[in-house]
Order: C-alpha cells, then sequence, then structure tokens
C-alpha cells in the first residue's frame, strides 16, 4: 500500500514538473498569442487618461486619441510614434518621427507592442505651463508568466487526476 502510494505521488510530481517545464519552454518557443487590444486616450491639461497602459508582447494595439481642451499631441517613445489632437475632432493626425514627412489625418493609430519594457508617452505640443509634466506610460510586459502558469495548472490538473485515480491493479497489495 505504501509502495504503491509513494509511486502514484512521484508519478503526480513528474508530471507537475513537467507540466510547469513543458509551459516554460512553450513561452520561449512561442511567444504570447497575439490579442487585438484597443485603448482610448484623452488629453486634456495637463494629463492623460488613462496614464497607463499595460499590454502583452506581440499584442497589436489601437489607440484612439482625442483631446479636451487644448491641442495636444501624444509622442510615444520606442515606438516611432507621434501625433496630435485638436478638441472637438474624431480624427487626429500622426506620424513616424523617424520617417519624417507630414501628419496624416487618422481615426486610429496602430502597431504590435514587439519590445517589452516601459515606454513614457508625452504631449509634444506646448499646450500650458505644466505641459512638461504631461505624460503617461506604456507598459508591454512578456508572457512568460501566463504560459508557465498554464502548462502549471495543466500539469497539476493531470498530477490530481493520477493521484485521484482509483488504481485497478492496486487491489493486490
Ligand atoms: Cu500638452
Amino acid at each position: 500500500m505504501g509502495r504503491l502510494t509513494n509511486s502514484k505521488h512521484f508519478w503526480a510530481g513528474l508530471v507537475l514538473v513537467l507540466g510547469g517545464l513543458g509551459g516554460f519552454l512553450l513561452a520561449y518557443v512561442r511567444q504570447a498569442p497575439p490579442q487585438e487590444r484597443s485603448f482610448t486616450i484623452t488629453a486634456h491639461k495637463y494629463a492623460y487618461d488613462p496614464p497607463v497602459l499595460r499590454v502583452n508582447r506581440g499584442d497589436r494595439i489601437h489607440v484612439r486619441l482625442f483631446a479636451k481642451d487644448n491641442t495636444h499631441g501624444f509622442y510615444l517613445e520606442g515606438y516611432d510614434v507621434d501625433a496630435k489632437m485638436r478638441p472637438d475632432n474624431d480624427t487626429f493626425w500622426a506620424r513616424h518621427p523617424s520617417q519624417g514627412g507630414d501628419y496624416k489625418e487618422v481615426e486610429e493609430i496602430s502597431f504590435v507592442a514587439s519590445r517589452t519594457g516601459k515606454f513614457r508617452y508625452r504631449c509634444s505640443i506646448t499646450c500650458g505651463y505644466m505641459h512638461p509634466f504631461m505624460q503617461g506610460e506604456l507598459i508591454v510586459r512578456p508572457n512568460y508568466l501566463y504560459f508557465t502558469s498554464v502548462g502549471l495548472s495543466v500539469g497539476m490538473a493531470l498530477g490530481m487526476l493520477l493521484l485521484l485515480r482509483p488504481s485497478s491493479r492496486g487491489s493486490q497489495s
């Protein structure tokens, strides 16, 4: 009886470890399943609402920009995005600063969050005395944790099944 229980524990533990390991490997082999994430950011003196965007690496980000009280800018570090919004407009003007060129009138900007880290967005149009402090943050996280937890829960479920399964050959001991 004791030996049987021990071996069951062993297998359950092994499955659990393998499950976790599998999840971890999966996280390396393929990144997050890309999600479509849509945000609406409203700019006003002297802040953005929302002030923080949290996404996962690989997500496709759609951002619509509005200005409330004044013309404001939206310059996003690291992703080569610059925009300006005027009050009472459903559209705004955006460009890629590194490519130069003119602003184009758009309804949204869209890009893939391909780099992890924290990227500030700040106002690029002088809008008042607190203008230099008008900023927010895009936080792009890696998805390793997500995959590891998926792997772990699958491993745990299998381990539980093994532990709880009534053994057909166990009656002889
Ligand atoms: Cu501003």
